[in-house]
C-alpha cells in the first residue's frame, strides 16, 4: 500500500512537508480556482498534476468530483450532469490519474451532531448521535426512498463504469457517513457490506470499486479485517481511508487512530494479506490543543501524528 495525504490548504510547503513525512501519494480535488466550467479542463488537470510531481509526489486519487443532486435524485438535467462527469473522467484518464473517490449521499454528505466532543486529553473530536436527528425536519426534497436512490445509482453506474473502463480510471465508492437510513427523510443506501456487493453486481468491472473507509465499516458494526479480505480478495479496494471510532451507529465518536475500538494492526495485516497496492490515507483526526482551529478533522498536526502511527504499523507488520 502507498501512504497518501490530503493536502489542505493546498500549498507547496504543505506538499513538501508531506513528502518529508515519507508520504508518496497525494489525494486532492482540482483547486476551486482551476475549476472553470462543469468539466475539469485537461490542461488544468495536467498542471495540477505537475505541481505535485515537481515536489516528488504523485496525484493518485481524485477526491472528489462532486456528483449533483440532479444525478442522485434523477432531477431535470441529470443526463447533462452525467455527461460532464464522464468527460471529466476522460480528461483525468488522459492525464494519467488512476483513481477517483465518490459517494452516493444525496442532499447532504458527511454529518455530525457535535464537533466539540472531548476525546483523549481533551482533544476535539466529532460525534454523530441519532437521538439529536430523529426529530429533525425534512429538507426541501421531502422524503427520498431507498428504492429511488438504488434506481438512480444503477442508471449512473451503467453509463459511467464503461467510460471509466475506457479511460482507465477506477471509481471507488465511499460508504455513507453515517451508515444509517434515513436521516431527515433522505434515505441512505451504502450502509453495509452487502450494499457494495450489490453495487458490484450492477456493473461488473475492475473499475467499479470501493473506497474502503474503515471508520464507516466500524460504524456499521462489522468486522473490518474480514471485510478487507472479502473485498480485497476480489480486487475491489481501490483506495482506503484509515480511521477509527468509539461506538457504532446510532451513536459514535471519532478517536485518535491509536485510541479507538479497532485493532488497527490487524487491518494493516489484512491489507498486506490481500496484496492491496492502492493509496491509503488518514481520514479525520482529532484536533490538538495547540491547533488554532477545528477544521472537521483535517488539521495538519493530527494527520502528521496519524502518518507516523501508520508507518509504525506498516513497519511492524511487514
Ligand atoms: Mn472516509
Amino acid at each position: 500500500m502507498r501512504l497518501a495525504l490530503v493536502i489542505r490548504p493546498f500549498a507547496d510547503d504543505n506538499l513538501m512537508t508531506a513528502r518529508q513525512m515519507g508520504v508518496e501519494d497525494v489525494v486532492t480535488t482540482l483547486p476551486h480556482e482551476l475549476q472553470t466550467g462543469p468539466v475539469w479542463d485537461y490542461l488544468a488537470i495536467v498542471r495540477h498534476k505537475k505541481r505535485i510531481e515537481d515536489i516528488g509526489l504523485r496525484w493518485s486519487v481524485v477526491e472528489s468530483v462532486s456528483i449533483s443532486n440532479r444525478i442522485k435524485l434523477a432531477l431535470d438535467g441529470r443526463d447533462e450532469d452525467i455527461e460532464h462527469y464522464c468527460q471529466t473522467i476522460r480528461n483525468l484518464g488522459a492525464a494519467g490519474i488512476p483513481t477517483m473517490c465518490y459517494n452516493w449521499m444525496a442532499v447532504f454528505g458527511w454529518m455530525r451532531t457535535s464537533l466539540t466532543t472531548r476525546t483523549r486529553g481533551g482533544a476535539l473530536a466529532s460525534t454523530y448521535d441519532h437521538e439529536e436527528m430523529k426529530n429533525a425536519p425534512l429538507t426541501e426534497h421531502g422524503e427520498v426512498s431507498e428504492e429511488r436512490l438504488w434506481e438512480n445509482l444503477e442508471y449512473f453506474l451503467k453509463i459511467v463504469i464503461p467510460v471509466a473502463e475506457e479511460a482507465g480510471v477506477k471509481q471507488g465508492l465511499h460508504p455513507d457517513d453515517p451508515p444509517l437510513s434515513p436521516i431527515r427523510g433522505i434515505s441512505r443506501i451504502i450502509t453495509s457490506p452487502e450494499a457494495f456487493d450489490r453495487v458490484f453486481d450492477i456493473a461488473p468491472s475492475d473499475c467499479n470499486g470501493i473506497t474502503f473507509c474503515q471508520g464507516n465499516f466500524k460504524a456499521m458494526g462489522v468486522d473490518i479485517p474480514e471485510n478487507i479480505r472479502h473485498f480485497g480478495n476480489q480486487n475491489k479496494i481501490v483506495f482506503a481511508h484509515f480511521r477509527d471510532l468509539h461506538g457504532q451507529v446510532p451513536t459514535f465518536s471519532e478517536s485518535f487512530h491509536d485510541d479507538g475500538d479497532t485493532d488497527m494492526a490487524s487491518c494493516i495485516r489484512a491489507y498486506n494479506e490481500v496484496g492491496f497496492e492502492g493509496a491509503i490515507r488518514p481520514d479525520h483526526t482529532p484536533t490538538f490543543a495547540i491547533d488554532k482551529e477545528e477544521t472537521g478533522g483535517y488539521n495538519f498536526l493530527g494527520r502528521l501524528y496519524a502518518i507516523g502511527y501508520m508507518k509504525g504499523l506498516i513497519h511492524g507488520t511487514a
